[in-house]
């Protein structure tokens, strides 16, 4: 039985775990929006089963699946994957799905934030979310897993990283946006961070990767990989729209301690060359009203960044830019020497808003 707790992590001493600390498995959504994944969602699905494969080769995958598609689901996916039938508006398991938090008993817990769509009525990008936004319940009910429900603080899980010890990093483009929490000033936002994630520090990166559809999420510029370090997306090129986002989030994280008073080190990754939606690409999405038109030429926030650490390995993005894909590759492997590097090609996924971390959500141990 799955309750609806009254207090908060804090106070009931669970945090929120580092991504890279031992996972029980990880959860994802099928795609099958029409007006979001082209043809039909035939190609993002082949994507994500890849990825749900190379995770499951570490860890439990659960993907959950509409009643229309599951028996499409369950033939594309190996048997080892677990398939469960839940409603969803789209398939972004990482902002929909619970954050989960632990204690040092090895309890488990979920938080339910209120999720709208990223901007709800201001620039959500469909309408309605409401099935997405009972996702988190559903799962923690499928885990018996207790939980803390937010009933108006709305957030996205893709807009927080935790280091597992103290601290957490956002970006202030997507946390102070008027479509999140318009009514609270930014210190009642972090202290809501410190109270759920139960963090003593919370690092502002003014923004994330250009053109991001979310608000600019965090955990498409950065990513933790232990305690104090970090890789950052990263474009030498001077004239890029990039460029000044990420010099600016190098600037003040190398300016920066975080909760334990460590320096970071960071380690950039150059993004890919420019990823364009072609032609035939965007032919493929139905237009409707109320959803971000996919019109051939626009470039998608394609970053390295947006990789997911799974229990011995880390399953990354790739764009088929060999140099830097082979860059981001040697770059991991350095950073995590004990992981394998698995890169998974991520086209069909990038050009539905997201990528890798967006669509998985990783359920600690504990
Ligand atoms: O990047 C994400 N965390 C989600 C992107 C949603 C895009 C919807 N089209």
């Amino acid at each position: 039985m799955a309750n609806k707790l009254q207090s908060t992590p804090r106070a009931d001493g669970f945090r929120m775990p580092g991504e890279f600390e031992a996972h029980k498995g990880c959860w994802m959504i099928w795609p099958e929006r029409t007006d979001n994944w082209r043809n039909g969602g035939k190609p993002a699905q082949k994507a994500f089963v890849e990825v749900a494969e190379a995770i499951a080769k570490y860890e439990e995958v659960t993907m959950c699946v509409s009643q229309t598609q599951y028996m499409a689901a369950k033939e594309m996916l190996s048997s080892n994957i677990r398939v469960v039938e839940m409603s969803n508006d789209d398939a972004w398991m990482r902002d929909v799905g619970p954050t989960f938090v632990v204690n040092d008993q090895g309890d488990v817990r979920g938080v339910d934030w209120r999720f709208n769509a990223w901007g709800g009525l201001v620039d959500g990008l469909y309408f309605p979310w409401d099935k997405d936004d009972q996702v988190a319940k559903k799962v923690c009910e499928i885990e018996n897993i207790d939980y803390y429900s937010l009933e108006s603080f709305v957030l996205e899980g893709g807009s927080i990283h935790s280091d597992g010890d103290g601290t957490a990093i956002v970006t202030e483009a997507c946390l102070l946006d008027e479509s999140r929490n318009p009514d609270l000033s930014k210190e009642e936002i972090e202290n809501t961070l410190k109270e759920y994630l139960n963090v003593d520090k919370v690092l502002w990166l003014p923004n994330g990767i250009y053109l991001d559809e979310t608000n600019e999420h965090v955990d498409n510029i950065v990513h933790y990989c232990a305690p104090g370090v970090l890789t950052l997306a990263w474009t030498d090129d001077e004239t890029d729209p990039q460029y000044p986002l990420s010099k600016a989030a190098f600037d003040y994280l190398s300016n920066e301690k975080d909760a334990k008073g460590r320096t970071l080190e960071i380690h950039k990754i150059h993004i890919p060359d420019e990823v364009l939606i072609t032609k035939e690409e965007s032919e493929g999405v139905d237009s409707v009203d109320g959803t971000l038109p996919r019109e051939e030429g626009d470039r998608q926030a394609a970053s390295y960044a947006n990789f997911y650490i799974a229990n011995n390995a880390v399953i990354l993005p790739l764009f088929g830019d060999e140099k830097h894909d082979n860059q981001a590759q040697e770059t991991l492997q350095k950073i995590f020497p004990d992981r394998d590097i698995v890169g998974i090609y991520a086209r069909e996924i990038i050009l539905g808003g997201g990528n890798i971390h967006c669509i998985t959500q990783q359920q600690p141990l504990g």
